[in-house]
């Protein structure tokens, strides 16, 4: 038997992926859009509503109803899941889950005449989940920073960062101590799923631990200290931090046709399991994730952690470390600038890059209609160094991604030595974006047939943890699809704009 259930829990939506390492083939998949498929839960994009622009709360019962709903549509898909040999997944990084006692026992008594969500509810101490798109705990940040300094980045691979989990747990226990005092365990969105599948509570991996503000990455292990100055008891309320199998499915997924036992490999965060599956777990290439977020990250040949203080080093899937920096305006902004010039994905794409020429004449566009993680700029709104909204959509267009291409360049510029970009996500089929990629890095932008690489990763993780090679299956799933080379003429337009775009990351926005 040789497939393999990689299950990628996004923002947006959760997607599952099947391979068959014997044929090389992905021979099943299926997925679940949380604002078409479960508008019950009230969460478009994932996000619940909050009147405070900078709190972004999910809900975790729309997970895990997503969870059900994902394995009955593979299911039905004819696929039969009694082959799978080992499932593995991901989830959005630094998501937070507060459970209370009762937890573990509900999970050891799944019920499968019920559904997850119905069953898991009395589990939660806390209803929602802050997500990575928060921005609301900076007074955290600064007491972290107060309290510890520079160790923090030093020993958990990033300063205090808004959105990771450990501002994110002092701010609840600060305001909801009640709350806090009843919650037993926190998990993040990757190891509540491997928990739920394996009906007991689930390790956390280095690579999603590391974006948590807790974790020592030179012990692999929490950190005593700062886990207690962040929240009081706090280390005895976070599951282990481990890697290979977590457990077997429990019984009730057998209802999907999965066999009860089947080995489920410790979950990752997707970036990291992006790594994997976009073949990129080997030091000289580069990843350029354009999903809801944007990430650049790649393998750091040896511990190095970004002089500037906004990107992150996390534990790689494969060994060893990788680097990252996080963008929030990602798909949600270019659609945004989409619908703002009033054209069409084939326009936004091809047609605007064809009408204008590369540098746009030094006009520039950041499209931060949420507050902005790199660098961190809290007060919303497009900044731009020209009269963006009297433009063409053309120009309109290009300065935007033009802007988003050179701030990832310039907070990228401490991650080391690549050649190549892997692209991946829903924006990497643009072939405009591709093309400015390769011009701003002057490097060579390959896509990868699987759009899904976190999915993949994820199925790749459990396929090596049953022995599967990670060279093999890379040689097998990740081929390279379309590439595009850097033009050398535009190296110094491009080069010429970097202190640009620095300039314009500090202006105000346009009213
Ligand atoms: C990474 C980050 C996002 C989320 C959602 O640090 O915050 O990329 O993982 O994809």
């Amino acid at each position: 038997m040789a497939y393999y259930l990689g299950i990628d829990s996004s923002t947006q939506s959760l997607k599952g992926l099947v391979i068959d390492c014997e044929a090389g083939i992905i021979a099943a998949q299926a997925s679940v859009n949380f604002t078409t498929d479960l508008p019950q839960f009230d969460c478009p994009d994932g996000v619940l509503a909050h009147d405070d622009p900078l709190v972004k709360h999910s809900d975790p019962l729309l997970w895990v109803a997503a969870l059900d709903l994902m394995l009955e549509r593979l299911q039905a898909s004819g696929f039969d899941l009694g082959c799978i040999a080992a499932v593995g997944g991901d989830g959005q990084q630094h998501g937070s889950v507060y459970l209370n006692s009762s937890f573990e026992k509900i999970l050891s008594e799944l019920d499968s005449s019920k559904s997850l969500a119905e069953q898991l509810k009395p589990a939660l101490s806390r209803k929602s989940s802050p997500i990575w798109m928060d921005s609301s705990t900076s007074a955290e940040c600064r007491e972290l920073d107060a309290e510890f300094g520079q160790r923090l980045q030093d020993d958990t691979g990033s300063p205090a960062i808004e959105r990771f989990t450990g501002a994110q747990i002092r701010k609840f226990q600060k305001q909801e101590s009640g709350l806090y005092a009843e919650t037993a365990s926190i998990h993040l969105v990757s190891s509540f799923l491997c928990s739920v599948l394996t009906g007991a509570s689930a390790p956390i991996d280095s690579g999603d631990g590391a974006g948590m503000n807790l974790l020592n990455l030179r012990t692999m292990d929490w950190d005593p200290e700062i886990a207690e100055f962040t929240a009081p008891g706090l280390v005895a309320k976070l599951p282990k931090v481990g890697k290979g199998v977590a457990g077997g499915v429990c019984a009730y997924f057998e209802k999907y046709g999965l066999k009860c036992g089947t080995p489920v490999a410790v979950w990752t965060g997707d970036n990291p399991a992006s790594l994997v599956g976009t073949g990129a777990w080997r030091s000289g290439v580069a990843v350029v994730s354009l999903g809801t977020s944007d990430t650049f990250f790649a393998v750091l040949d040896k511990f190095a952690t970004d002089p500037d203080g906004y990107g992150h080093v996390f534990g790689s899937p494969a060994g060893g470390f990788m680097s990252l920096a996080c963008f929030k305006n990602g798909s949600l902004a270019r659609d945004k600038v989409r619908q703002g010039a009033g054209v069409d994905w084939a326009f936004f794409d091809k047609g605007a890059f064809e009408q204008t020429e590369a540098g746009n004449g030094g006009q520039l566009a950041l499209p931060w209609f949420e507050a902005e993680i790199t660098p961190p700029v809290l007060q919303p709104g497009i900044r731009a160094n020209f009269d963006f909204k009297s433009a063409t959509p053309a120009v309109q267009v290009r300065a935007a991604v033009e802007a988003q291409v050179l701030v990832l360049c310039s907070h990228s510029l401490w991650i080391g030595n690549f050649d190549t970009i892997r692209v991946t996500g829903g924006a990497s089929k643009s072939p405009g974006i591709r093309q400015t990629l390769a011009n701003v890095f002057q490097a060579r932008v390959e896509s990868i047939a699987v759009a899904d690489s976190a999915a993949l990763g994820g199925a790749m993780i459990a396929a090596h943890c049953n022995g599967e090679s990670l060279e093999k299956m890379t040689e097998q799933f990740t081929p390279v699809g379309e590439f595009c080379e850097p033009c050398a003429d535009y190296a110094e337009v491009y080069a010429n704009l970097l202190p640009v775009v620095k300039d314009l990351e500090q202006t105000d926005p346009l009213s």
